[in-house]
C-alpha cells in the first residue's frame, strides 16, 4: 500500500510538471525520470497468497465467474471447451486416468468432476478419483480457487502458473472431508491452475481478473499525455 501511494504521488508531481511546462524542454527529462522510478517501484515482485475458504453449500470466499458443473446432466463426460464462453481455454486431466466426467456432488449439486472409480494411477491409495485437473484460462487472473473433496487417500496439490507455464506458486490443501481452496495475488498473472492429488474431486471453480497497479498508472500517464496534447494544440490554433 505504501508503494502504491508512493508511486501516485510521484506520479502526480511530475504530471503536475508536465501541466505548467509542457513547453519546457525540461519536462521531457523530469517525466523520463518519473517515469523510471516508478518502474522501479512496479517491478517488486508480486505478493503471492494462498486461499482457504469453506465449501458450498456454505460458499466462501465468493469472486469473479463461478463455474459449478451444473449445467449438464450427471454422468456427463468433461469436454475440455465446455466453458470457453465462460472465460476458460482448456479443461483437462493431464493424467489419463479413469473416466473424466461429471458425479453426484456433495458440494454444489448435482455434480462435481473427477476420474471416478477406475481412475487410478497405482502408485498410492487404491481407491481411484486420482488425477491431475488443469484449468486455463483465457485471460491472465490473479484469483482463483476451487472445492476439494479429499475425504480419503493421500493429499491434494493446488499449483499456478504463467503464460510460459513457469510455476508461479504451490500448496497442499488444507486436510478435511471438503475444503475451499486456491491464490490470491497482486498481480494478474495467472494462466494455469492445477490440482493434483490422490482420491479427490472438484467443483465450484471461481476465478477473477482485476486491474493492477500498473494498469491504473499507465492510465493515468496517458491521460495526462493526452490533456498536454490537446492543450498544446489549442494553443496553437489560438
Ligand atoms: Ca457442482
Ligand atoms: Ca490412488
Ligand atoms: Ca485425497
Amino acid at each position: 500500500m505504501y508503494i502504491n501511494t508512493h508511486l501516485m504521488q510521484v506520479l502526480y508531481c511530475y504530471l503536475d510538471k508536465f501541466m505548467a511546462q509542457q513547453n519546457n524542454i525540461n519536462f521531457g527529462i523530469a517525466f523520463g525520470v518519473g517515469v523510471a522510478v516508478a518502474s522501479t517501484l512496479l517491478a517488486s515482485p508480486s505478493q503471492a497468497a494462498s486461499l482457504v475458504g469453506t465449501p458450498s453449500p456454505s460458499l466462501s470466499p465468493t469472486f469473479g465467474t463461478l463455474i459449478n458443473f451444473d449445467d449438464k446432466a450427471t454422468g456427463t463426460l468433461v469436454s475440455s471447451s465446455d466453458y470457453i464462453a465462460q472465460g476458460v481455454t482448456s479443461i483437462t486431466e493431464l493424467e489419463g486416468l479413469g473416466t473424466f466426467a461429471r458425479y453426484d456432488s456433495f458440494q454444489s449439486q448435482p455434480n462435481y468432476i473427477g476420474t471416478g472409480a477406475s481412475g487410478e494411477r497405482g502408485t498410492d491409495a487404491s481407491l481411484g478419483w486420482d488425477g491431475t485437473i488443469q484449468f486455463k484460462f483465457t485471460n491472465l487472473v490473479n484469483q482463483v480457487g476451487i472445492g476439494i473433496a479429499n475425504s480419503q487417500g493421500g493429499p491434494e496439490i493446488l499449483s499456478i502458473y504463467d503464460s510460459n507455464y513457469n510455476l508461479l506458486e504451490s500448496f497442499t490443501a488444507p486436510d478435511g472431508e471438503n475444503t475451499y481452496a486456491g491464490f490470491s495475488r497482486a498481480s494478474r498473472d495467472i494462466k494455469y491452475f492445477e490440482i493434483k492429488g490422490d482420491f479427490f474431486a472438484v467443483d465450484d471453480l471461481q476465478f477473477q481478473s482485476v486491474p493492477e497497479p500498473s494498469t491504473i498508472i499507465g492510465t493515468l500517464i496517458a491521460l495526462g499525455f493526452s490533456a498536454g496534447f490537446k492543450r498544446k494544440l489549442y494553443s496553437r490554433r489560438a
